[in-house]
């Protein structure tokens, strides 16, 4: 795609550099089912780019969101343990350090099935969700935790504020990336937000995902891929201000910013500004070699998953995650190689991945069909994943990693 023709997302400049074009593929997400196996899937751009003016990596493509997000959004965070933990003690860690009580308000954009929130209901601090997914809100407020079945936007915050819903959190994970108006959704935070209130967010960390060449997190939902420079300049030109920011190993590497209407950036922001200027993330050298060394990593897993079936090896895969469509679309392997993908999210065994079209079944699956080899697409969680998969070991079985280098475990 010609990026001349596009904008930036942040801040409307011209002039993006392309990093990595994955070609034209499926929706990550949307998973097949078996009638959908009769017909064509709809397939969209996906190239990343970067913007030289404000340092922000984005997709050039934007899918309407009721496309990606609606109908059966397969998505459910609760199949994580090691999210749920994550989460549990995000929560905890926030109704300590701003004494959060039955007073307050902690609003939650993109809540999902109640993952998170559910941590402030049982410790009695009033909150609400926002998503836009009907089945994992429906969950959420199934279980006690008070959800909009809405996208967030500025509108919808001026409604709350006008409500008198104004929020003394508002915590965003894993959804800034995913909006299609970034500056609306900054401006629907800070509306929302009290006078001295806080905004937690997390991001993906583009540091990381360049750095440990994680190219399967690139699909049409994550719009932006974020450092905390470009962050800064998006934030503050909606006079937000990233006062604080923890390095997290979740989802591959991600960051968590505090931010709010004052600006008191503290020792953590100002260092990893430094340290990014001092690598040059935000600059296109960084990005510039990205792509070449994607496309060896390509090579790479294709030749030794392709080796190993030649030789007559039986390979599944673990983890109908979005990523995982990612990686296998561009390494180019199917049924012809993988025989199943393995999830314990039960809405999404059943289905079929997108593009590829390999059939989603239950963990189960793995000790009684006993393949040689497992591919790790979730390998984010492969820790808990793996620890789960105790017997399949003890019976001879092995893993596979695929990035950053793959490797046999
Ligand atoms: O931004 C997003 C990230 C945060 O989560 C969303 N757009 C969509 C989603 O991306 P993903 O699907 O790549 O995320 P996960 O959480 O890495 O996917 C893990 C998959 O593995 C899920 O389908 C659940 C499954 N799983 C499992 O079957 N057994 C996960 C664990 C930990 C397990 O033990």
């Amino acid at each position: 795609m010609d990026t001349d023709e596009k904008t930036c997302r942040s801040c409307g400049s011209r002039g993006l550099k392309s990093v990595l074009d994955l070609g034209h593929t499926p929706l990550a997400d949307a998973l097949l089912t078996r009638d959908d196996l009769n017909s064509v899937e709809p397939v969209y751009p996906l190239e990343a780019a970067f913007c030289p003016a404000c340092s922000l990596m984005q997709i050039l493509e934007t899918v309407p969101p009721d496309v990606l997000f609606c109908r059966d959004y397969p998505y459910y965070s609760s199949f994580s343990d090691a999210l749920l933990k994550h989460s549990r003690e995000n929560a905890l860690a926030l109704i300590e350090s701003r004494g959060l009580g039955p007073e307050s308000l902690v609003v939650e954009i993109a809540s999902n099935d109640g993952y998170l929130l559910k941590n402030f209901v049982k410790n009695g601090v009033p909150c609400l969700g926002i998503d836009p997914a009907e089945g994992p809100a429906r969950v959420a407020e199934d279980s006690g935790v008070p959800t909009l079945t809405a996208f967030f936007t500025k509108e919808l915050a001026e409604e709350l504020r006008g409500l008198g819903r104004a929020a003394d959190a508002v915590i965003a994970n894993n959804v800034l990336a995913h909006a299609a108006d970034t500056n609306g959704f900054l401006d629907g935070v800070r509306t929302l937000l009290k006078e001295d209130g806080v905004a937690v967010m997390e991001v993906p960390y583009v540091k990381d995902l360049i750095d440990n060449c994680e190219f399967d997190t690139i699909y049409h939902e994550h719009l932006c891929y974020f450092s905390l420079t470009s962050l800064n300049n998006l934030f503050r030109r909606h006079s937000l201000y990233i006062n604080d920011v923890k390095r997290l190993g979740i989802h591959g590497g991600s960051l968590r910013i505090y931010a709010g209407r004052k600006d008191g950036a503290n020792a953590s922001v100002r260092d990893m500004l430094a340290e990014e200027t001092d690598k040059g993330v935000d600059s296109f050298a960084y990005y510039d070699d990205f792509g070449l060394k994607v496309r060896n990593i390509k090579t790479g897993l294709r030749n030794m998953l392709t080796g190993l079936k030649e030789s007559g090896k039986r390979i599944a895969a673990y983890g109908a995650a979005a990523k995982g469509s990612t990686l296998l679309n561009y390494i180019g392997l199917g049924r012809e190689t993988i025989d199943f993908v393995a999830d314990r999210n039960i809405h999404k065994q059943g289905r079929f991945m997108p593009g590829k079209r390999i059939p989603i079944c239950g963990p189960e699956r793995i000790t009684e069909l006993m393949p040689d080899f497992v591919l790790i697409l979730a390998w984010n969680f492969a820790e808990e994943i793996i620890r789960q998969q105790d017997e399949y070991r003890r019976r001879g079985g092995r893993f596979i990693l695929p990035l950053p280098v793959w490797k046999i475990e």
